[in-house]
């Protein structure tokens, strides 16, 4: 049975005592939505508490700035962006059989709770804070707007994505009214790299190799190269999207050395390449656009493997 917004907002102002969780591994959506959450309650004159299994990274540090929880039994448990009670990590089992309302907007929600609220349409779980925070009549302050804004942009990839919809728009916009930083927000998250990101970039586009005319690249990287540039497993993240974006290439491939294991292989297709087809032939999978796949060989060996396969699946389809 699903809750009406009205029915959300009814309990909240009702509600003291509130603690409010964040999915594992924590993006700028869910601990948007959470931050907003909290200042809009406190803002209301309510104890309320944030947790989360994985600690926020410096890259999310500020959207909880000058936020203090005090210490206190909840009577009350929401999550906000958490699609399944395994995302809840290391806090499953002491808080999921209290969960008492989920928002969410994850299609494949599969949490139980007595009040669920799903919108499979929304952008970011941020858009239905926002519209839950209008129907509260709570004061969405610049702080809170900043918070809203972080979420809807982070999900929706600085509003590129296939996702964003008019309404993600409209939000943006209102929240822009409201004080939220948007610039400077996107800058932060879209237009800012890491030193160690940077010499990681500079070593990947060493790797670059062209096959079939350009219609497929592929670069790797390895072990040493992080150890070189000084990365981090976060300054490593997404790189997997380089390759793709060389005008031509329909598919890019990247090969991420695995210890011990060969390589984990990410491939990025434009249509009307299927990654998902190609990735299928070491067993792999994942979606049209982007899918992934091991293979236990040397770099050469597995470059020449997956390279083979893109080959093949071009031909088959007259490209
Ligand atoms: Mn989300």
């Amino acid at each position: 049975m699903e809750a009406t917004l009205c029915e959300l907002a009814g309990r909240l102002n009702d509600w003291d005592r509130i603690l409010v969780l964040s999915h594992r591994s924590p993006d700028g959506d869910t601990l948007g939505c959470a931050s907003a959450l909290c200042r809009a309650l406190i803002g209301l004159g309510k104890q309320v508490h944030f947790a989360c299994a994985d600690p926020v990274t410096p890259r999310y540090a500020f959207l909880f700035e000058g936020l203090t929880f005090p210490d206190f039994e909840p009577e009350h448990v929401v999550t906000v962006d958490v699609a399944a009670p395994d995302l809840l990590g290391t806090l499953k089992e002491t808080w999921y059989p209290r969960v008492e309302m989920c928002i969410d907007h994850h299609a494949t929600n599969s949490m139980e709770a007595p009040l669920r609220y799903v919108d499979s349409h929304a952008a970011a779980a941020c858009e239905i804070i926002y519209s839950l925070l209008c129907e509260m009549k709570a004061q969405i302050t610049p702080e809170i707007a900043d918070c809203l804004y972080a979420g809807v942009s982070s999900d929706t990839g600085c509003f590129k994505y296939q996702n964003v919809t008019p309404q993600t728009y409209r939000i943006a916009a209102n929240l822009v009214e409201l004080g939220a930083h948007g610039a400077e927000i996107n800058r932060r998250f879209f237009d800012t790299k890491t030193r160690a990101r940077v010499e990681m970039e500079k070593r990947v586009y060493d790797t670059l190799h062209d096959y079939f005319g350009g219609k497929c690249a592929c670069v790797s990287i390895t072990d040493q190269m992080k150890a070189e540039a000084g990365a981090g497993e976060d300054d490593a993240d997404g790189l997997a999207s380089l390759p793709r974006q060389i005008e031509g290439v329909l598919v890019g491939v990247t090969l991420v050395e695995k210890a011990g294991e060969g390589y984990k292989i990410s491939l990025r297709a434009i249509p009307p390449v299927n990654a998902a087809e190609i990735a299928a032939v070491f067993g792999g999978g994942g979606h049209a656009g982007a899918a992934g796949c091991k293979i236990n060989a040397s770099l050469e060996q597995a470059e020449e493997q997956i390279v083979a396969a893109v080959g093949r699946w071009l031909e088959e389809h007259g490209l």
